[in-house]
């Protein structure tokens, strides 16, 4: 095996092209085996082996700096730079995190899992690479959807305006999860069957150049001609136009073609450059190729026959918003559905059934998902707009400017709402509920299951006079077949008290319930007795409810799957008279760390907000008093 012998990029610097091509082969059929078992985003990192080899291969890491975008589709890059044997442990808790990692490698350039992103450090890298007088490559990785959020434009825009030497390395396989969509896709698209003009050109400059004695003549005038022409039929105009100089479209699945052009585009020395690269999602995995989406980010399966290991059951809260949405539109088709390059995973697709022409996937694009959102609210429409709550953080600014201040309703649904588990760091939604809550307007609302939140999506629905939030986890909604056809009631402002009991209150929000409860069974074998509510509604607060239960309990806690910092328990907190401020025990939620991957429950007993350590602490604390 080659494989075996390699592990750090100067290892494939001496393989033969032969040597590289084997290598490939092997380390699809490795990351297959892991992937199988850990889940992964495995369609986007076997499309990228190639490329990746020939990155390491050509360019001098870690001194020259490669530049992911997103970085899901860097499993090669770990696998090829000293992390061989721990790639078996990626996602897992206390293993590789699923993304680029500066603690992880020094080939790590950068930490991210957000997209669009590679452009602007590329871009930052280089000032601080010339400032300073130092002399490396840098090279960014972007795919074609990532190309797609503005953020990549804006560093686009900067770097084509400041020139520096910068490889921007365009990994087009035609998809963002699902099909790339947006008038720049269809650009690259319309660009890719265009390279028919350059073997046009190739082709007849080597004809008209053969032709003794008149051929020189009519060469220059055909290459003027076709200068002219090349305006608005060459592959890349758009990037030239812009400062890039474009080469390619080039084969990503082709190492001798791919080193060639890295090669050849590394010794330019001046100004910045594009290369475009054509890859396919999911290469060399029948069942990746024919279904890249499912692919995209997939739990364990088998690798024979491709499905998926997990068993079917309760529904995710993804699924019941997709199913809500999709029966509401049919009663009223001033219903709209936006998502910024994630249907399958809010659960929109089934909308999109129903109301294709209502559903707008904008691409990835958050910021301009909410304004588009704005001013359709404020055109009658009723708009709700489905993001995880780590995209949202992009959108803050078009929260608060463009839908709050006018008091538009637009419905937020907040998906992936706490820890996510083994994505991680980048992606576990821990800011939503601070950054919600204080914006003046919103109602935001934390439901424990599907029932609840099929119940507050009809709420919002019919609410038409300012702006709804709505967050809701990952994974169950601890209800199996729904019926979403109807709703029940639904107040907003007031909590739910699911028990009463004289020692302790906890105050619950959303799926940090299910731990309430089951903290309750434990206390009770004790002995002691709790009041257990579900907060529900975030904003309005049922103060009233809050502070009835806190009076006739020796203490409290709060419970939320978000930052102590800024979350629900600190808002509680501060409402409170001084005598009963002191009753507080406790405040459940993440403390001021960036928390790491791992599944929910390993997560919560890492930060003892598990059902056993959290009853110990109640225990312990109603001791002292
Ligand atoms: C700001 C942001 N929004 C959404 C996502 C979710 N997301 C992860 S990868 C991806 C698609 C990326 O497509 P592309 O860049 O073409 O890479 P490919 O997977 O096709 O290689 C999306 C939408 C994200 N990571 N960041």
């Amino acid at each position: 095996m080659i494989l075996d012998k390699v592990n750090y990029p100067a290892d494939i610097k001496k393989l033969s092209l032969v040597e590289l091509e084997e290598l490939a082969r092997e380390i699809r059929h490795y990351m297959l085996q892991v992937v199988s078992e850990t889940g992964g985003h495995l369609a986007s990192s076997l499309g990228a082996v190639e490329l990746t080899i020939a990155l390491h291969y050509v360019f001098n890491t870690p001194e020259d700096k490669i530049i992911w975008d997103v970085g899901h589709q860097a499993y090669s890059h770990k696998i090829l730079t000293g992390r061989k044997e721990k790639f078996k442990t990626i996602r897992r808790f206390g293993g590789l995190s699923g993304f680029p990692k500066r603690k992880e490698s020094p080939y790590d350039s950068y930490d991210v899992g957000h997209s669009s992103t590679s452009i602007s450090l590329a871009v930052g890298e280089a000032a601080g690479r010339d400032l300073l007088q130092r002399d490396y490559k840098i090279v960014a990785v972007i795919g074609d959807g990532s190309l797609t959020g503005g953020m990549a434009f804006e560093g686009l825009n900067h770097l084509g305006h400041i020139g520096k030497d910068v490889i921007v390395v365009l990994n087009d396989n035609e998809q963002s999860i699902s099909e790339n969509v947006g008038a720049l896709s269809r650009y690259l698209t319309e660009m890719i069957s265009g390279s028919l003009y350059n073997t046009f050109r190739k082709k007849s400059m080597k004809f008209v150049k053969g032709i003794p004695i008149i051929g020189k003549p009519i060469f220059e005038f055909a290459y003027r001609a076709i200068a002219s022409f090349k305006n608005f039929i060459i592959p890349g105009q758009l990037f030239e136009d812009m400062g890039l100089r474009y080469f390619g479209p080039v084969d990503g699945h082709n190492l001798s073609e791919l080193i060639k052009i890295f090669d050849r585009v590394k010794d330019i020395n001046s100004g910045p450059k594009l290369v475009h690269v054509l890859t396919k999602k999911g290469r060399g995995f029948v069942h990746a190729e024919t279904d890249p989406c499912t692919f995209h980010g997939t739990g364990p399966f088998d690798i024979e026959t491709g499905h998926s290991k997990k068993k079917g059951g309760e529904e995710s809260f993804s699924s019941v918003v997709g199913r809500t949405l999709a029966h509401i539109a049919k009663l009223d088709d001033t219903v709209v559905a936006v998502t910024a390059a994630m249907k399958e995973g809010t659960g929109l697709a089934v909308f999109e059934d129903v109301a294709p022409d209502r559903l707008f996937d904008v691409g990835i694009a958050e910021q301009h998902a909410v304004t588009f959102s704005a001013a359709m609210a404020s055109s009658g429409l009723k708009p709700f707009v489905s993001i995880y709550s780590t995209f949202y953080q992009r959108a803050y600014d078009q929260i608060i400017h463009d839908v709050a201040i006018m008091n538009l309703p637009v419905r937020f649904l907040i998906d992936r709402a706490g820890i996510v588990g083994d994505d991680g760091e980048t992606h576990h939604g821990l800011f939503d509920i601070s950054m919600f809550r204080n914006v003046p307007n919103i109602e935001f609302f934390a439901p424990s299951n599907g029932e609840e939140l099929r119940n507050a999506i009809y709420y919002a629905w019919n609410r038409n006079d300012g702006p709804t939030a709505i967050r809701y986890p990952r994974g169950s909604s601890l209800t199996i077949g729904l019926d979403v056809t109807k709703a029940g009631s639904f107040f907003p402002g007031k909590a739910k008290i699911l028990s009463k009991g004289k020692d302790v209150a906890i105050i619950a929000v959303g799926d940090m319930l299910g731990v309430a409860i089951k903290t309750e069974e434990i206390l009770k074998a004790k002995g002691i007795e709790a009041t257990v509510i579900n907060l529900l509604s975030i904003k309005p607060l049922d103060t009233e409810t809050i502070i009835e239960a806190i009076k006739s309990c020796r203490g409290f806690i709060t419970m939320e799957n978000g930052y102590i910092n800024g979350g629900i328990g600190e808002h509680i907190y501060s409402l409170l008279p001084a005598e009963l401020c002191v009753k507080r025990l406790f405040a459940c939620g993440f403390p001021d760390v960036f928390v790491t991957h791992g599944t929910f429950d390993e997560l919560l007993r890492e930060y003892k907000l598990d059902h056993s350590s959290v009853a110990q602490r109640i225990e312990e604390s109603l001791r002292d008093r």
